[in-house]
C-alpha cells in the first residue's frame, strides 16, 4: 500500500481549514495512519524543501512554511500519492480545479494551502523525515471492503 506526506500549511491552521481539509481526504477513502501538529523548525523546512533551494521563491516558502503551526498527516491508500494531488489541486490555486482544496479555498501560490508528496518515493522519504516510526499506526478500518475492491 502507498503512502504520502499531507502538510496542512500555516494558512489552512490559521484560516481555521485544518478539519475541512481532513475530511476531504478522509471522505476520500485515503486512511490516516499518523497525525501531528507542530511549529516547523527552520532546518526542517529547509530539509522538506531542499529540493527548492536556490529558487527565487525558496526563502518566502522557508518563511511562510515557519509562520505558525502546521498539522502533518500520512495518508495510505492504493496510488495515495496520485490520489491525494489530485484532491490537493494544481501548485497555482487560480489553475487548480474547482472542487479540490486549492481550487476551493485558494488564490495564490504562496498560500496554497496543502502540501502533497509528488512520488510513492518521496512519500516514504517525506514521512521517515517527518514521524518518528513509533508515531505510525497500523489498523484495519470495517468500512474498506466499500472503499477497496
Ligand atoms: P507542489 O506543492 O504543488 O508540489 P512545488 O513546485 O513542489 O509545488 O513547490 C513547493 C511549494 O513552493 C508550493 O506548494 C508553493 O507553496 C511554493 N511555490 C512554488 N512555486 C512558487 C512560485 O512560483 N512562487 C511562490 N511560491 C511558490
Ligand atoms: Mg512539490
Amino acid at each position: 500500500m502507498e503512502r504520502t506526506l499531507i502538510i496542512i500549511k500555516p494558512d489552512g491552521v490559521e484560516r481555521n481549514l485544518i478539519g475541512p481539509i481532513i475530511t476531504r481526504f478522509e471522505q476520500r477513502g485515503l486512511k490516516i495512519v499518523g497525525m501531528k501538529m507542530l511549529q516547523v523548525s527552520d532546518q526542517l523546512a529547509r530539509q522538506h524543501y531542499a529540493v527548492h533551494e536556490g529558487k527565487s521563491f525558496f526563502e518566502p516558502l522557508i518563511e511562510y512554511i515557519t509562520s505558525a503551526p502546521v498539522v502533518v498527516m500520512a495518508l495510505e491508500g492504493p496510488q495515495a500519492v496520485q490520489a491525494a494531488r489530485n484532491t490537493i489541486g494544481a501548485t497555482k490555486p487560480v489553475e487548480a480545479t474547482a472542487g479540490s482544496i486549492r481550487g476551493d479555498f485558494g488564490m495564490m501560490v504562496g498560500r496554497n494551502l496543502v502540501h502533497g508528496s509528488d512520488s510513492p518515493e518521496n512519500g516514504a522519504a517525506e514521512i521517515a523525515l517527518w514521524f518518528d516510526e513509533s508515531e505510525l499506526v497500523s489498523y484495519e478500518r470495517v468500512v474498506d471492503r466499500w472503499i477497496l475492491e
